[in-house]
């Protein structure tokens, strides 16, 4: 009897003892540093120190960073898109957006990289080899586009399509070829912009339409294009090397 009572105690005490495990774990939402970010998030997302308000030291809280987009343990005022803390190929941006681990370089330990794995669509948190499918939405209404991997939206911004002579061609096309470089205009067409860098050209009716990089203007968010879809460097070269020959796109 008495061996029964100390077996029972026993098991109670350890199952206690994994409640109390499991609700740290997973529902602590303790902001130690009052920064914003939970201590949770801190460990396990951001891998940003729980007891410091500002873990970088340079005068921007961890929440104030984080919520603005950069980075809250890379000085400079480097942006989450343009540092990748573990160097597997994905920007901490996406590293957090597609939860997967940015100081793991394979948050499946199945052997490649996470960012090998978004680049030829692979999910990076699984071992099991099931494509997931990419896409780009560009709405000519609000000038935006919007790309995924999977239902996880990546990036969204400003760009600039056809003017009304000459309209970005609507419809579901997908990309046929990836063009590291191109001249636009030139002899008979009173524009010339050579050497314009990420060029996805996506159809050929009438003309070769491409979604394709901008640099000799700023003004995204308006038409300004002779049908192409115009974006800004700075976010044409992730979308460039994002895309796959067959990767959907969406013109609405
Ligand atoms: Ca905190
Ligand atoms: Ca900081
Ligand atoms: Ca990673
Ligand atoms: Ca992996």
């Amino acid at each position: 009897m008495f061996k029964k009572i100390i077996s029972f105690l026993l098991v109670l005490i350890l199952n206690l003892f994994l409640f109390v495990i499991d609700t740290q774990a997973y529902s602590d939402s303790t902001d130690t540093d009052n920064d914003g970010i939970s201590d949770y998030e801190e460990i396990n997302i951001y891998h940003t120190n729980p007891k410091m308000i500002d873990t970088d030291e340079d005068s921007y809280s961890d929440g104030v960073e984080i919520v603005n987009g950069y980075s809250p343990w890379h000085l400079d005022g480097k942006k989450l898109v343009d540092v990748d803390s573990d160097e597997d190929g994905l920007n901490d941006a996406w590293e957090i957006k597609l939860g997967t681990n940015l100081v793991n370089t394979d948050s499946d330990s199945d052997g490649y990289l996470d960012g090998i794995e978004i680049l030829h669509g692979y999910d990076p948190l699984s071992s099991l080899t099931i494509k997931i499918k990419k896409k780009i939405e560009v709405s000519l209404d609000t000038q935006v586009l919007s790309y995924y991997f999977g239902d996880k939206n990546l990036e969204t911004f400003k760009i600039s399509s056809g003017v009304s002579s000459m309209p970005t061609p609507k419809g579901e096309f997908t990309i046929l070829k990836k063009v590291p470089s191109r001249d636009y205009g030139g002899n008979g067409f009173s524009f010339y912009h050579p050497d314009t860098k990420w060029n996805l050209h996506f159809t050929s009716k009438r003309w070769r339409y491409y979604i394709h990089g901008a640099y000799w203007h700023n003004d995204f968010g308006q038409p300004a294009s002779t049908g192409c879809v115009n974006v800004s460097y700075a976010n044409m070269e992730r979308l460039y090397n994002f895309a796959e020959i067959g990767t959907k796109i969406n013109i609405f």
